[in-house]
């Protein structure tokens, strides 16, 4: 049997720049003596991410789960709201935050995004709009989407949690739909420790989402909405500075990891490779894999729990679906009937460690040890 790790190997692990950039930042926050509420580490930040994300307008927040909430709120998605049951709790959340309903819908099998014609099939005129995720980074049928949208007269937001820096045909993903999402939280390619931003084409709508995330403040005697606070503050818009200078290098690396587990794991029975779409640059937020049971030879719990005794600690990214939570179950649209694809991809998914630090020597053993468990299982 191959050694296990001596050390766990997680799914992923913060970019971290030097202490010493960070402090340099820190620095400019003392001597403002200036912490929250638009400051000047946030106003670059901001700059830095339209920049990035090549968008023409950011707000910028203190999680994508608020992030997402407001987005709902300022575009007036009410009564049902289409969503993905393939996705992070975060996102049915914000729907239900607003007073709205999810309606669960199913997915397409190859890119795991909302299935397009399942989508119009679900229109009624309870739905006023469509919140579909670009899960694990790979990008939803936009143009599909978008005309379902205009046909139906729908709102449609798009929950980019794991999508920073992809792009569509050299077109950033940020600029689909009425808003983006993105999370800036650690455990993403680029991050703020918790954060996240709302992207949008048009300055009106940019102008909402500030106000939404300011308590609705207007002016120092007004106020013009339900507001809240969702801020992000100049320590954490300080070190997003940071990270970002780290990211064009941890995606590089992260590059090369994805390459040499596709090398080493091409071909393997019963394994699917994450999809890779033409014209597409990769977030490389996950790298996802999915285990036939029947031709792998052992099902995708039996692989993640030996993955384990070898201290490899992948995850099932996004089991279970939504519609089994005890808050979404009895919605009607989450019968598994309704959802044959995503109710059989659930079980299938496993998310393999990646993050730049990550030696090609253990992504090679992590490649070897999926050889073994096949081996021991046939
Ligand atoms: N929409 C979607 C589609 C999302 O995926 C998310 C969040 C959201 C919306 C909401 O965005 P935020 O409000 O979070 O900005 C994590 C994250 O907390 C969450 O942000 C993320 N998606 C989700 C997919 O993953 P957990 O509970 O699975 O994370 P946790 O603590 O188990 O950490 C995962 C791995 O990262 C571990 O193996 C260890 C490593 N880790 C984690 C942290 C926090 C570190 O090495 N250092 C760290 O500081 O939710």
């Amino acid at each position: 049997m191959i050694k296990p790790f001596d050390e766990p190997i997680y799914m992923t692990r913060p970019v971290l720049p030097t202490l010493e950039a960070f402090n340099a930042r820190l620095a400019e926050v003392w001597s403002a003596r200036w912490l929250t509420n638009a400051g000047e580490q946030h106003e670059r930040l901001g700059r830095a991410i339209c920049d990035y994300l090549d968008v023409p307008e950011v707000s910028l927040f203190n999680n994508g789960t608020i992030a997402l909430l407001a987005a709902v709120r300022a575009l007036g998605m009410r009564g049902e709201v289409i969503t993905t049951p393939f996705t992070f709790p975060a996102t049915p959340h914000a729907i239900s935050w607003s007073g709205a309903t999810p309606v669960f819908c199913d997915i397409d099998p190859v890119t795991m995004t909302l299935d397009p014609a399942r989508v119009e099939a679900l229109i009624t005129p309870k739905v006023t709009g469509i919140l579909a995720v670009h899960v694990y980074g790979i990008p939803c049928d936009v143009v599909a989407l978008q005309s379902i949208a205009d046909r139906h007269g729908l709102r449609l937001v798009y929950d980019a949690a794991h999508a920073f820096g992809t792009r569509i045909n050299g077109v950033g993903i940020g600029n689909f739909g009425d808003a983006s999402m993105f999370s800036f939280h650690a455990t993403k390619l680029f991050h703020s420790a918790e954060g996240g931003a709302l992207t949008c084409g048009s300055a009106a709508v940019r102008e909402t989402f500030d106000h939404l995330k300011n308590f609705g403040i207007l002016n120092q005697e007004e106020v013009g909405v339900v507001g809240i606070n969702g801020k992000m503050n100049e320590l954490q818009a300080a070190l997003g500075l940071a990270v970002l200078d780290c990211v064009p290098d941890e995606l590089r690396c992260r590059e090369a990891i994805i390459g040499r587990y596709r090398e080493r794991l091409a071909g393997m029975a019963g394994l699917t490779l994450m999809p890779e779409l033409p014209g597409v640059q990769s977030s490389c937020q996950y790298f996802v894999v999915r285990i036939d049971r029947e031709a792998f030879g052992c099902s995708r719990d039996v692989v993640f729990d030996r993955l384990k005794a070898y201290n490899v600690l992948a995850r099932k990214y996004f089991y279970p679906l939504c519609t089994d939570y005890a808050c979404y179950r009895e919605l009607p649209s989450s019968a598994p009937g309704l959802l044959p694809v995503a109710t059989e991809i659930v079980g299938q998914v496993l998310c393999l460690p990646l993050y730049g630090t990550l030696p090609f020597t253990a992504v090679d053993a992590i490649g070897d040890m999926i050889g073994e468990i096949q081996e021991q299982a046939c």
